[in-house]
């Protein structure tokens, strides 16, 4: 598996050997690091970027986890989660969809006895062990990419970033902060809702924290709908990054029975029956993986 030893023999001195510590904590190698930091004999504190002690760097994840040859076709490899559960494989596995590009998708079953075990192995060191993750090939300098967003930058950087993003400055900008925002936000939604796609509620009891958050989204919709929605049913017209983002919400708000103004109904129908979600639902349906902390009722 390509790996990039954060700790170079080139770096030389204290402040950029915490430099590396402080921007990839999980890859850091104790040992390399004190190699570093040998001779060095007086540690500056301007040096001591952040105040970072190194030498509480959890490595739990570095078994393995050094440059090793594969011996697979040299294709896209997205590792997911559970398809009924992983609200962010979802979303990673649309990117990789909508890229057009041929991938190879490889389930991990979240929570599940293994996953302690599987979430330590060298495919899910980068993200620390969590999904979804994209390896874009075999060799040794293979660029892996981890978190969905960053996927859904990589894979617009590498095909063209009018297939993910409307090509419309404005449009554009409100994508992006919708995106960022859904990236970054709803908290109380994620938590009280969990995706489930096999799940069906109704009348769910929702909590004024979560309605704020679902009141927020909706207007959202609203505004992009209306502004920009005219080319085609979703939230920029044609199928884009933020109906990608927004996926699992959509699944939420139709599995949880939240009830929704007319045209949030018309957009989510249209990303529910759209083919790679109908592809998705279909697997998920037939998983046979529960996890009981997902199943509880929501709150
Ligand atoms: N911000 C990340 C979130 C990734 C994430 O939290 N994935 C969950 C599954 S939906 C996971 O891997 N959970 C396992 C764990 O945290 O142990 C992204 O956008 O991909």
């Amino acid at each position: 598996m390509p790996y990039r030893d954060p700790l170079l023999p080139a770096c030389h001195s204290l402040g950029q050997a915490l430099r590396e510590a402080v921007t990839a904590p999980v890859l850091l190698n104790q040992d390399r690091l004190s190699e570093a930091l040998r001779g060095i004999e007086t540690i500056h504190a301007l040096n001591c970027v952040n105040r970072v002690n190194p030498f509480t760097v959890d490595t739990a994840n570095l078994n393995g986890y050094a440059a090793r040859r594969r011996n697979r076709a040299n294709t896209m490899k997205l590792i997911i989660g559970n398809k009924n559960y992983s609200s962010w494989s979802l979303r990673g596995w649309l990117a990789c969809k909508q890229s057009g590009l041929h991938f190879e998708e490889i389930t991990v079953p979240l929570y599940g006895e293994d996953w302690d075990e599987a979430r330590r192995t060298d495919e899910l060191a980068p993200s620390s062990g969590k999904v979804p993750i994209l390896w874009d090939g075999d060799g040794e300098d293979a660029p892996v990419v981890w978190d969905s967003l960053a996927i859904i930058d990589y894979l617009a950087d590498k095909v063209g970033r009018d297939r993910f993003w409307p090509k419309d400055e404005t449009a554009r900008a409100m994508a992006r902060s919708m995106v960022a925002e859904m990236h970054s936000s709803y908290l109380p939604l994620r938590r009280s809702l969990p995706m489930n796609i096999r799940k069906r509620v109704e009348g769910v009891e929702i909590s004024a924290e979560v309605r704020a958050d679902i009141v927020r989204i909706l207007s959202l919709w609203a505004e992009a709908r209306a502004r920009f929605g005219k080319g085609g049913p979703f939230l920029f017209g044609t199928f884009c990054a933020a109906d990608i983002i927004y996926a699992p919400v959509v699944s939420r708000f139709m599995t949880y029975g939240v009830p929704v103004p007319g045209f949030a109904m018309t957009y989510m129908e249209a990303v529910w029956t759209h083919d790679w979600m109908q592809q998705w639902i279909e697997a998920a349906e037939s998983e046979g993986w529960t996890i009981e902390q997902f199943e509880e009722p929501a709150r």
